[in-house]
């Protein structure tokens, strides 16, 4: 049983995963699982699948990963307590991502996921309705209005989870 939710933090490159991940592993105390530092540390673009999830189940039995990654359906609908999808408006997508020096080809495809919705559509299709949520990041005055929603979710969490 776990005493702290599982978060996937999910959504196309450059919509703010990690920068929400980072923000609320430090106000809360969960721990903030990178998942594309865990696979390149691992090496394990092979059997890729078993080694996320017995990183997630192994190292924190209690629960408390916020999982970032620009995929989500690997993770068992068991181990998951919460999916956020971050959002972003395509011109200021276009923007964070040419900053980040992508090729066309990798800007046009990362575009075209975020118009396209493909990770809503994903988490959508992998797990129960009622536990994905979809948050826009545009701006800084939204990722507060974020951190402040999946923090009191949390804590809700947690009170409905104790005893
Ligand atoms: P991801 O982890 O989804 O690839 P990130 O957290 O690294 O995205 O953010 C990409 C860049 O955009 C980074 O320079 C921070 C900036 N950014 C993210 N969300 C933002 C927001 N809501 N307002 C302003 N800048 C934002």
């Amino acid at each position: 049983m776990r005493t702290s939710p599982n978060i996937i933090i999910t959504g196309t490159p450059g919509v703010g995963k990690t920068t929400h991940c980072e923000q609320l592993a430090s106000s809360t105390g969960l721990t903030h699982l990178n998942v594309n530092k865990v696979v390149k540390e691992r090496d394990c673009e092979d059997g890729f699948d078993d080694e996320l999830n017995s990183v997630i189940v192994d190292e924190d039995k209690a629960g408390g990963q916020i999982i970032d990654w620009h995929a989500c359906d690997m993770f068992p609908q068991s181990l998951i307590d919460l999916v956020v999808v971050i959002r972003c408006n395509s011109t200021i997508l276009y923007d964070r991502l040419k900053g980040r020096g992508y090729s066309d080809k990798k800007l046009d495809e990362n575009m075209d996921a975020e118009i396209m919705e493909v990770l809503l559509q994903e988490a959508r299709d992998s797990y129960d309705e009622e536990i994905v949520v979809e948050l826009q990041s545009d701006d800084l005055d939204q990722i507060d209005e974020n951190l402040e929603r999946i923090q009191t979710w949390i804590q809700n969490w947690k009170k409905d989870h104790s005893e």
